[in-house]
Parts: structure tokens; sequence; C-alpha cells
């Protein structure tokens, strides 16, 4: 709450320091100090890898697929034209059909948080996700989807950027172990959040990982306040 500045004419390093006034720069303190999350929706919120394999396999029953356990690299279509060809464009066909982004499921765990950690005090949580080039349907569904799980009051909080080093946060919570763009300095803390596709590379002591939403996320935001 701002307060009405009384006018005086003792010049401002000599006037005394009330209590009020104390309270109220702490206050703003707080204010400066908001927290704000930039979370990932593919590979964090929603379960982008096991929606493809499903509807992968469901389209081409006699095809060769690879397990989760066995998906490397952030690529579904460079893995999948890896094995044969053709399959890159299979993969793809995949994400590019209506109802994909959309029927995606939850992450287990990541509806709930981020309606938790979005209700907690001096923390501001927005959605920021890189849609496909495809985008006859992708956009639409994502505030579809974000409506959907999350509630309408959430649709406000999307940012949709092929560029994520161009937004500014303190924490990027994102399943892609490199996030590159313009920008040589992002202004957020990159946290890997572990996906199928990940887990398997090396530790790196200069980069936090998020195991699932059942790992000390609060903890997380709470390191970022200090
Ligand atoms: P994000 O989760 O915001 O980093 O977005 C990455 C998007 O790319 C997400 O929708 C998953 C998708 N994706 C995964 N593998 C491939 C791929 O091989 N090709 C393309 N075009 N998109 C992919
Ligand atoms: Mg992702």
């Amino acid at each position: 709450m701002r307060r009405a500045n009384a006018v005086s004419t003792i010049p401002l390093q000599n006037q005394p320091l009330r209590a009020s006034s104390r309270e109220s720069g702490a206050e703003e303190d707080r204010e400066k100090r908001r927290l704000r999350v930039l979370l990932d929706m593919d590979g964090v919120i929603a379960d982008f890898e096991g929606g493809f394999l499903n509807k992968y396999r469901e389209r081409f029953p006699s095809e060769p697929f690879i397990p989760l356990e066995d998906r490397r690299g952030f690529w579904v279509s460079a893995q999948y034209g890896d094995m044969r060809r053709d399959l890159c464009e299979k993969a793809i066909s995949i994400w590019e059909s209506k109802n994909f982004f959309l029927e995606l499921e939850p992450l287990p765990g990541g509806v709930e948080a981020v309606k938790e950690m979005s209700k907690m005090e001096n923390t501001d949580v927005f959605i920021c996700t890189s849609p496909i080039k495809h985008y006859s349907y992708c956009p639409f569904e994502k505030y579809a989807w974000i409506e959907k799980h999350l509630g309408p009051e959430f649709l406000e909080k999307i940012i949709l950027t092929k560029d994520k080093t161009i937004v500014t946060g303190d924490i990027l919570i994102d399943d892609k172990p490199e996030i590159l763009g313009v920008e040589p300095s992002p202004s957020w803390e990159h946290v890997l959040f572990t996906a199928c596709h990940n887990k398997h590379l090396p530790p790196n002591t200069s980069q936090r990982r998020l195991l699932s939403w059942a790992d000390d996320w609060r903890g997380l935001l709470e390191s970022k306040r200090q």
C-alpha cells in the first residue's frame, strides 16, 4: 500500500526515520523483490512425449517406435529420422495434427504446483512456451489447454515465443537442455526439468535440475528469493 508523502522543509537526509516509513520501505523492498517464475509447457506441465508416443503408435501401428526409456536428444523427429529416414516426417505429422496439443495429459503434480505457486506471496508465474511453426492448431490449442487445466485466469499468463532468452524472469523451468536465442545473457536461471530425453545427460554442476513436480520446487523458489 502506498502512503501519501507529507511535504517537509527539512532536508531529507536530516529527517528522522519514522517507523511508518521504515515499514513502508520494507514493504516496497518486498514488492521489488517479487519472484518471476517462467514455466515451460511441453515436457514440464504437459506430457508431450507420452502424448506423442501414444498417437504415433495408434496411427502407425506397424512402424518401429522408440520407447520413452530409450529417448535421447531433445528433438523427437531427429531420433525417429535416425532410425529410418521417412520416420522423421511421420513423427512430425503427429504433432501437426488437430487436437494433438489439446489432448496432452498434464504431467503428474504440475497443474497443482502451478496453481499453488501462483498463489504464493510476491510471486508472478508465467507459462513460457514455444509453439511449433505449423500454426494451424498449436497456438489455439495451447491456450485451450491452459484454460482447461489451469483456469481462464491463466490465459493472461501465457508467453508464446520461439526465443525465451528475451523474456525476463528470475527462473525458467524447462526440459530443453540448452536454451539459446538472441540474448546471450538471459536474466533467468535455467533449471532443467527432468524428462525422458534429458535424464541420461551427464551431471552438470552449473545447471540445477528439478527431477519432477514431486521434487522440492518450493525450496527452489525460496532459494531464488534470498
Ligand atoms: P518448448 O517445450 O517450449 O521448448 O517447445 C518445444 C516444442 O517442440 C514442443 O512443442 C515439443 C516440440 N518438439 C519436440 N521435438 C520436436 C521436433 O523434432 N521437431 C519440432 N519441430 N518440434 C519438436
Ligand atoms: Mg519443453
